[in-house]
């Protein structure tokens, strides 16, 4: 199924929030990956008890909640378990709560697996968006029954992972070609209002655009580290929903060799005992050298005639010691290296190939 969500960036998406409107909520993303909120505060809101919650991969056929605990069974209620983490339904009785752990260690999570390889475009959850009326004037009453308004304030390390079956016993392991990867913190700092949309309600639902650079972000699983667990305040959530399209596993035999590559070498993508691993070999190289000085920056050039330089590294900061670099001469077309200052030519003489 195809769960893409297309977002209309309004006035607040285009020329970023005003102040204010978003001061309770801090985005940090991780190195490479973008993560955006444009505003969509309490969206879906559903005055009905139990609130629904819309078709998403998360929901579907194939997906599997699971989580660092449950409060549910410990204090013998039927509710606060993972199963509530996707059930369709908003509300305190459909919701998750950690159970007891002593300590943060492991950090408290909920997880979705996917059904599979997704292209995920977005991410939401809430602690609430609907059962009644919203809390307006007098928030922090609301607790088993109605809008709840609570155990939603903290930092949420958002994660993913492309592991071929998401568990309890994938790790966090900054990669997730083998455990779980972090997109970004979630900083819910404090509410700027009470009412859906305006500005930030950190119990309502919010759904975050992700993206992996440019491309959707490939995974298997979605994980969120919460700010506390327990009976004491640990952290609600009523659900997470996850927005993309169908993926395709880049390396389906499992060799540790992406199928692109395998095609591309001439080994079967589909077979792990057709594999890249092993392909070594030795061939000459020369080894040029030069010392550079830690005043300059250098551009390190080859050449076949003396007249036409190929920059082989380009501004290399001098250590005020020896720089050597090893250079393959397969083809035979370089014979001539050199070191070069940049923006000037530098007085080091080309070096040849013996
Ligand atoms: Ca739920
Ligand atoms: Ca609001
Ligand atoms: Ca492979
Ligand atoms: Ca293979």
């Amino acid at each position: 199924m195809n769960y893409a969500r297309s977002f209309s960036l309004g006035l607040v998406g285009l020329f970023s929030a005003p102040l204010g409107l978003r001061a309770g909520l801090v985005i940090t993303p991780s190195p490479g990956y973008a993560v955006a909120w444009y505003g969509n505060d309490g969206d879906g809101y559903n005055p009905a008890s139990p609130a629904p919650v819309a078709s998403n991969l998360a929901n579907a056929a194939g997906a599997v909640a699971f989580t660092s605990s449950d409060l549910g069974p410990e204090l013998g209620i039927g509710f606060h378990v993972a199963g509530n983490l996707n059930d369709s339904l908003y509300g305190n009785s459909n919701s998750w709560i950690g159970g007891n752990l002593p300590g943060t260690v492991p950090a408290p999570y909920a997880a979705i697996k996917l059904g599979g390889f997704f292209n995920v475009s977005s991410i939401a959850f809430g602690r609430d968006n609907g059962n009644g009326a919203y809390d307006d004037s007098t928030p922090g009453t609301d607790c088993c029954g109605g809008q709840a308004d609570d155990r939603s304030l903290g930092v949420y390390t958002l994660q993913f992972t492309r592991v071929s079956n998401p568990s309890a016993s994938t790790v966090d392991t900054g990669n997730a070609v083998t455990g779980w990867q972090t997109i970004a913190t979630l900083n819910y700092q404090w509410s700027d209002d009470t009412i859906p949309g305006g500005g930030f309600t950190s119990y309502l639902r919010h759904e975050f655009e992700v993206a992996a650079g440019a491309q959707p972000l490939l995974a298997t699983g979605i994980r969120l580290l919460v700010p506390a667990t327990g009976i004491g305040g640990g952290t609600d959530i009523d659900e997470i929903e996850i927005f993309g399209t169908p993926g395709i596993d880049p390396d389906p035999d499992q060799d540790g060799f992406d199928s692109a590559l395998e095609i591309s070498l001439g080994f079967d993508p589909n077979s792990p005992a057709s594999s890249p691993e092993g392909i070594s070999k030795s061939e000459p190289a020369v080894a040029f050298s030069f010392y550079g000085s830690d005043n300059n920056v250098y551009d390190i050039e080859g050449s076949s005639d003396l007249n036409n330089w190929l920059q082989l590294e380009p501004n290399l900061i001098g250590p005020g010691d020896k720089v050597e670099r090893c250079y393959s001469i397969r083809g035979e077309e370089l014979k001539f290296f050199r070191a070069k200052v940049v923006p000037q030519a530098l007085s080091i003489p080309a070096f040849q190939k013996p």
